[in-house]
């Protein structure tokens, strides 16, 4: 663990060295845009100290990971009806392909099932 990664994109976004869509931003989290959403809204929740998956965090800071879920629940009130679908890849072959703990928060629409 370290708070920030060189080599990690989340990283940089965070730091504000690749620009992102910002939707939300505290002490402990940032949260911005996907770039390429999967719903009407598609929102990345990122710890701002470097875990690499969500294992990880639960493992080193569980309150950490329920703030993560608060403000995902925000996002849903504020840019929806209040319910989301929460993502977490984990591993290559779940589909994660960035290497810093991140929630994905869909909603904005019905989602399939
Ligand atoms: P994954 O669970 O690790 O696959 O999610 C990574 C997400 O990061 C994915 O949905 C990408 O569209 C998204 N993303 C982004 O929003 N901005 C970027 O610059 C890059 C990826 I690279």
């Amino acid at each position: 663990m370290s708070t920030n990664d060189p080599d990690c994109l989340f990283c940089k976004i965070i730091a504000g060295d690749i620009p992102s869509s910002k939707v939300y931003e505290d002490e402990q989290v940032y949260a911005f845009k996907d770039i390429n959403p999967k719903a009407k809204v598609h929102v990345l929740v990122v710890p701002k100290v470097h875990y690499a998956n969500v294992a990880e965090l639960a493992e080193k800071d569980p309150a950490l990971l329920a703030h993560v879920v608060q403000i995902a629940q925000k996002i849903a009130d504020e840019q929806a009806d209040g319910t989301f679908r929460l993502i977490f890849n984990t591993g290559r072959n779940a589909g994660q392909s960035v290497f810093h703990v991140h929630a994905h928060v869909l909603t904005g629409e019905v989602l399939p099932e």
